[in-house]
């Protein structure tokens, strides 16, 4: 098994494109006929091996998820570069080379594809165009066409319908007349905007057909999709599965989600045992090895379910990256989801994962650091510390915004009462409520 160099493939590479000066440039350029994206074929017919620890690896996007990444990465030895704007991020901090450009600067992007032999994403909304762009001359994973499917909600239901999954009734929404022409039983429900929403964002509960209209003006009479609201919703599952070029598939246990405003408030794992919705959740996990495998996909993803009042199973959405649910692997099982994105990337084995304790993961969101008055304050780390089986993971995130996610904290134990009993000692130094009764 030969390796790659570790710099990555030099820069003047025989039979390399020239550097193109603009993204549609780059894009329009793209040789035909390349068998990168079909499904069941390996990716690179002459594949020149693992990666060897050393070599760089890429991300687009330079929030939490590409920091976690950065952090999994490096622990293996590879070095991690990042493409950013922003040039204060949580991951270009801490990454061997961040690159503070545009996700559609052209330039850039070959500068990127010069240095990575392969890259990936941690950010749905990064454009398609330049995962095609990077894919000239690197190995990308997910590809632009898997990442196109989860940017686009309509075509997200779509392609899942045609793969043979079930999903929330919908109604897809480009007009008033599709909203007057809405089935009544998708009322009450929830208006989303099919492109460039995430974390609760570009989404409107609407009771009626006139609320309806209203959100869609609201949200600037963009194509939208409307979901009915599962009235008899008993629980939210997802599952990240990752897929290697050679087909290979491993799913991670599957988490129990609970959200406020439409955010992930904590995360507990295993689900609680329980006869009617075990079937749900066996199917679950053959639904995301499903997916993966129908989209061709490479790389890490998450596949968000709903389980009705009589277990009954259907998948909310697709998130082409590692996911808010998975941050528990990294406290609680033999491997994480970021290894297991790095394991991808790299070419290696995929991980085998196995939980190792039961765990709860708590999100910590920028409201925390306001008290009831609006006053800032610093929450109160000492406390959160002082939980036993507790791990604190910061973001560096310079601004907390009520709704941003700063952080979260991992609680695990031996068993799940004593699991749960961590997990309100670590809400409760955290200064956080939680309602409902676990
Ligand atoms: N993210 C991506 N999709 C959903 C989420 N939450 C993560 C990514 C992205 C970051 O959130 O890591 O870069 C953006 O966070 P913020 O707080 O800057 O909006």
């Amino acid at each position: 098994m030969s390796a790659q160099r570790p710099e990555g493939r030099p820069f003047d590479a025989p039979g390399r494109p020239k550097r193109e000066s603009s993204l549609g440039e780059a894009v329009a350029k793209r040789p035909e006929g390349r068998p990168f994206d079909a499904p069941g074929r390996p990716k690179r017919e002459s594949s020149p091996g693992p990666l060897v620890p050393g070599s760089w690896l890429g991300v687009l996007g330079g929030g939490q998820l590409g920091r976690m990444f950065c952090q999994a990465a490096q622990a293996m030895g590879y070095r991690v570069a990042v493409l950013d704007p922003d040039p204060d991020s949580p991951a270009g901090t801490i990454a061997d080379w961040h690159l503070a450009a545009g996700y559609d600067d052209a330039d850039a992007l070959r500068a990127f594809a010069e240095r990575c032999p392969a890259v990936t994403t941690e950010f749905e909304n990064v454009p398609a165009a330049s995962l095609e762009a990077l894919a000239q001359w690197s190995r990308v994973a997910p590809g632009a066409r898997q990442v196109a499917v989860a940017q686009d909600r309509l075509v997200e239901k779509a392609t899942l319908r045609g793969l043979g999954v079930a999903v929330v009734p919908y109604t897809e929404v480009r007009s008033v007349a599709d909203l007057d022409a809405a089935p009544e039983t998708h009322f009450p429900g929830i208006l989303k905007l099919a492109r460039l929403g995430y974390d609760g964002k570009g989404q409107a509960r609407v009771a009626s057909r006139e609320e309806a209209r209203a959100a869609f003006a609201q949200l600037g009479g963009k194509p939208c999709v409307l979901e009915a609201f599962m009235a008899d919703l008993r629980l939210e599952v997802s599952v990240v599965v990752a897929r290697q070029a050679d087909g290979s598939m491993q799913c991670f246990p599957t988490a129990h989600n609970e959200h406020r405003e439409g955010i992930l408030f904590h995360c507990a794992v295993p689900v609680a045992a329980d006869p009617a919705i075990d079937a749900a959740l066996a199917e679950a996990q053959a639904s995301a090895r499903r997916i993966a495998d129908g989209l061709g996909y490479e790389g890490v993803m998450c596949v968000e379910f709903f389980i009705d009042g009589s277990g009954g199973l259907r998948v909310n959405e697709i998130a082409p990256r590692p996911h808010n649910s998975g941050h528990y692997t990294i406290d609680a099982c033999s491997v994480s989801q970021f290894e297991q994105q790095a394991r991808v990337l790299a070419g290696l084995p995929l991980g085998q994962p196995e939980l190792l304790a039961p765990a709860v993961m708590i999100n910590i969101l920028g409201d925390q650091w306001f008290d009831a008055l609006g006053q800032p304050r610093e929450p109160d780390w000492a406390a959160v510390l002082a939980v036993p089986g507790t791990r604190l993971h910061l973001y560096g995130k310079a601004e907390p915004r009520r709704g941003r996610k700063m952080g979260h904290v991992t609680c695990v134990a031996a068993d799940a009462e004593t699991v749960r009993q961590r997990a309100r000692e670590a809400l409760q130094a955290l200064r956080m409520e939680w309602d409902r009764p676990w």
